[in-house]
C-alpha cells in the first residue's frame, strides 16, 4: 500500500510540478494585466513543443502573437541594434519608450533559452540550437515573429537607437533592417528618428553610408533624421526626471 501511494503521489507531484522555466515565464506574465497567463503559457509551448530545435518556423509563434498582441503606442515606440544595454539602462528608468523588451511577451522571454523535443512534452533550457546554428531554431524564430508583431503596429514618430561605435550601424543582416524597417508603412508611420550612440572611441555616426541604405529603404512618405547623441547625454536623460522626454536630444 505504501509502495502504492509513493507512487501515486510521485507521479500526481510530476504531473503538477512547474519547471524553473514555466515559473520564471507565470511571474514574469503576472506583472502585465489584462492578460491570461496560463493561456500565454499554453500557445507559447505550442509552438515548440515535442518538435526538432530547429525545425520551428517564425509562424510557430502566430497563436501566440494572437494570445498576447502588442497593442500600438503611437509616438513611444523604440527600436535598437546592437544598442541593447544603453536602451533598456534608459527605458527601465523613465517611461518615455517602449522597447519589444517592455511588452509582455519581450519581457517574459528576454534572454531566457528553451526548446522541445521530438517526442517529448518537455521544455529544455540547456543543449538548445544557438543563434545561428539552424535557421529555424525555436528561440531565433520567436524574436523574428515578435520583432515582426511589435513593428506592425508601430505608428507615428519611431525612435530607434543604433550604435556609432561599430563599422556597419544599420546593418541589412539585423533583425531590425531585415525584419522591422519593412514593416513601418506610411499610413502608419509619420517618422522615423534614428538616435546614433556615440561613445568617445566612435567610429561611425549619422553621416555613415548604411544610413543612406535605411533612407532608401524606409517606405516612401516616412520622413528619416537621425542625430548623434553621446551615451552621457542618454544615461542623463535616464537619470533626471526633470529633462522632458521630447528634449532627451
Ligand atoms: P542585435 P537586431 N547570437 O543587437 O537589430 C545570439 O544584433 O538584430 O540587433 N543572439 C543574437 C544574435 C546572435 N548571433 N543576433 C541577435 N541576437 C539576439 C528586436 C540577442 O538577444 C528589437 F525590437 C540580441 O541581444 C530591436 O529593434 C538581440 O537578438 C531589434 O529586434 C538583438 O540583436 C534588435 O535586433
Amino acid at each position: 500500500v505504501i509502495v502504492v501511494l509513493i507512487v501515486i503521489s510521485a507521479v500526481v507531484f510530476g504531473l503538477t510540478l512547474k519547471s524553473a522555466f514555466e515559473s520564471t515565464f507565470l511571474s514574469r506574465c503576472e506583472k502585465f494585466d489584462q492578460y491570461d497567463c496560463k493561456k500565454v503559457w499554453d500557445a507559447f509551448q505550442q509552438a515548440y513543443v515535442n518538435k526538432d530545435p530547429c525545425k520551428v518556423p517564425v509562424e510557430a509563434y502566430d497563436p501566440l502573437i494572437a494570445a498576447a498582441p502588442f497593442k500600438p503606442q503611437c509616438n513611444r515606440m523604440m527600436f535598437w541594434s546592437k544598442t541593447k544595454d544603453v536602451v533598456h539602462g534608459f527605458t527601465e528608468k523613465r517611461d518615455c519608450f517602449v522597447t519589444l523588451e517592455d511588452t509582455l511577451l519581450g519581457s517574459v522571454l528576454d534572454g531566457l533559452t528553451w526548446c522541445g523535443k521530438e517526442g517529448s512534452k518537455d521544455t529544455n533550457t540547456t543543449g538548445c540550437p544557438g543563434w545561428s546554428d539552424c535557421e529555424n531554431n525555436t528561440v531565433r524564430s520567436f524574436w523574428i515573429r515578435a520583432s515582426a508583431a511589435f513593428a506592425d503596429v508601430a505608428c507615428g514618430n519611431v525612435t530607434a537607437m543604433l550604435n556609432g561605435s561599430i563599422n556597419t550601424p544599420f546593418n541589412p543582416t539585423s533583425i531590425f533592417a531585415s525584419v522591422e524597417v519593412p514593416r513601418f508603412i506610411a499610413s502608419r508611420v509619420k517618422n522615423l528618428n534614428v538616435v546614433m550612440v556615440i561613445q568617445k572611441n566612435n567610429i561611425s555616426n549619422c553621416t555613415d553610408p548604411s544610413l543612406k541604405n535605411l533612407r532608401q529603404s524606409i517606405d516612401t512618405g516616412i520622413t528619416f533624421s537621425c542625430k548623434d547623441v553621446s551615451e552621457s547625454r542618454i544615461q542623463e536623460c535616464g537619470s533626471k526626471p526633470q529633462i522632458a522626454c521630447r528634449t532627451c536630444w
